[in-house]
Parts: C-alpha cells; sequence; structure tokens
C-alpha cells in the first residue's frame, strides 16, 4: 500500500533550496529511473543542491495504461525495482486542463508525441477558460520502505501562443504552460526559475527533506 509522505512546513520549501550554493560534499545518492533527460536535470539540480547526488538510469519498461498518475509512478517503481535491486525514485508528471476536465493528464506523453503544442492550442481555440496545472508524482523505492509518495503540483494557464526563451529552453509542453503570479511560460524560465516554482521541484524537495531525515 502506497504511503504518502508529508512534511512540516511545505508552504516554504521552495525557499529551501539555495540555487547559488557552494557544491557540497555528497554522501547520499539515489537512482532516478527516467528516459527523459530534462527532467533529470531538473531532479539533479535540487538534490544537489539539497546534498543528495542522484545518477540517471533508464530501465523503465513498459507503463502500465491507468488514469491516475501516482498508479503510474507506483507501478513503475516497483517495476524498476524488480530490475535493478537498488533504492530509486521515479516520477510521473502530466498537465491537466480544466476545460477538458483533467484531459490529457496521465495521457500527456501520449498526447504530446501525437498532436503536440500546437494541437493543445487548436483544441483551445475560443476556449476562455484556460487554467490548467501540472502534477508531478515521485515515488521512492527501496527494499525497506517499499513505495512512498511525494507530490508537487503547479497552477497556471495555457497560453495563446507557443512561447520560448532565447536559449530555446524547457521541453514538453513548457511553452504553453505559464504558471499563476508569472509573467514566462515554463519555456522562457532558466532551469532555475522553473525549479522555483515547479511542480516537479516541489515534490522533488518534499523527498529531499524526507531523505534526508531518515536515510
Ligand atoms: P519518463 O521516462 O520519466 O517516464 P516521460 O517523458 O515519459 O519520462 P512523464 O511520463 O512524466 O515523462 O510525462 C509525460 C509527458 O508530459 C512528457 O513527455 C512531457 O511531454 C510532459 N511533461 C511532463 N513534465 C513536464 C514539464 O515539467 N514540462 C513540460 N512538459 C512536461
Amino acid at each position: 500500500m502506497r504511503k504518502s509522505v508529508k512534511l512540516k512546513g511545505e508552504g516554504a520549501m521552495l525557499k529551501n533550496v539555495n540555487n547559488n550554493a557552494e557544491p557540497q560534499i555528497k554522501s547520499k545518492f539515489v537512482l532516478f529511473i527516467t528516459g527523459n533527460f530534462h527532467k533529470f536535470n531538473e531532479v539533479r539540480s535540487i538534490l544537489s543542491s539539497m546534498g543528495i547526488a542522484i545518477g540517471m538510469l533508464c530501465v523503465k519498461g513498459k507503463e502500465i495504461q491507468s488514469d491516475n498518475t501516482n498508479e503510474i509512478a507506483e507501478n513503475s517503481a516497483i517495476e524498476a525495482f524488480d530490475r535493478c535491486h537498488l533504492p530509486l525514485i521515479v516520477e510521473d508528471a502530466g498537465l491537466f486542463i480544466d476545460a477538458f476536465e483533467g484531459f490529457p493528464g496521465p495521457y500527456s506523453a501520449y498526447v504530446y508525441k501525437t498532436i503536440q503544442n500546437k494541437g493543445i492550442l487548436k483544441l483551445m481555440e475560443g476556449i476562455q477558460n484556460r487554467k490548467a496545472s501540472f502534477y508531478s508524482a515521485i515515488v521512492y523505492y527501496s527494499q525497506k520502505t517499499g513505495p512512498l509518495l511525494f507530490e508537487g503540483k503547479t497552477e497556471g494557464e495555457i497560453t495563446l501562443t507557443e512561447r520560448k526563451g532565447e536559449g530555446n529552453s524547457g521541453f514538453g509542453f513548457d511553452p504553453i504552460f505559464q504558471p499563476s503570479r508569472s509573467e514566462k511560460t515554463f519555456a522562457e524560465m532558466t532551469l532555475k526559475e522553473k525549479n522555483l516554482v515547479s511542480h516537479r521541484a516541489k515534490a522533488a524537495i518534499k523527498f529531499a527533506e524526507w531523505y534526508k531525515q531518515t536515510q
């Protein structure tokens, strides 16, 4: 049975990340099972600033079909642990659009692969309610703990056009997602700026705080 880990003072957590910190000596190490280098870089930046080293390993099997992001992440973690027998994290993320009752959500990878950002913008033509959120479910799995869930969510809206920064940073739906109280889309932000507000950063910080306290 999945356990969801909540820590005290979660609201203030993003301030705990010191993006300008001197590199620290890291005694803790965890594997991130993913095939997505952008996701890996974002999580590495957070964990590294909190004294945890991570390695990227792409041994992910086929994801289960489910309309529940947490269930997909938990299943992927169990599957990956069966393959490599080492403490690890996996992450499943998705874009949830209010006007479409949360679609694409758990189907984000497929929707991005097929209709991409242009297709989403086309589907949203003439729709006034542009509210959307990004959700991240990180699952840690070790022999000792079993699956543990760390969640992060960022509210925002779908822009009218794709907007990328000069460095063409970001990936996936980044060019069409603008977090609340931000002038920029995720793709117009640097990795550090995205990590101050993103769903993934929130989940990664929760994981790192728990990991440092207990492991
Ligand atoms: P894994 O190997 O870790 O599964 P993935 O690319 O399949 O990597 P997810 O299943 O977590 O990643 O995410 C599904 C899709 O949602 C992903 O391919 C992107 O297109 C999009 N996505 C996820 N997180 C995003 C983010 O922070 N910014 C923009 N798009 C994102």
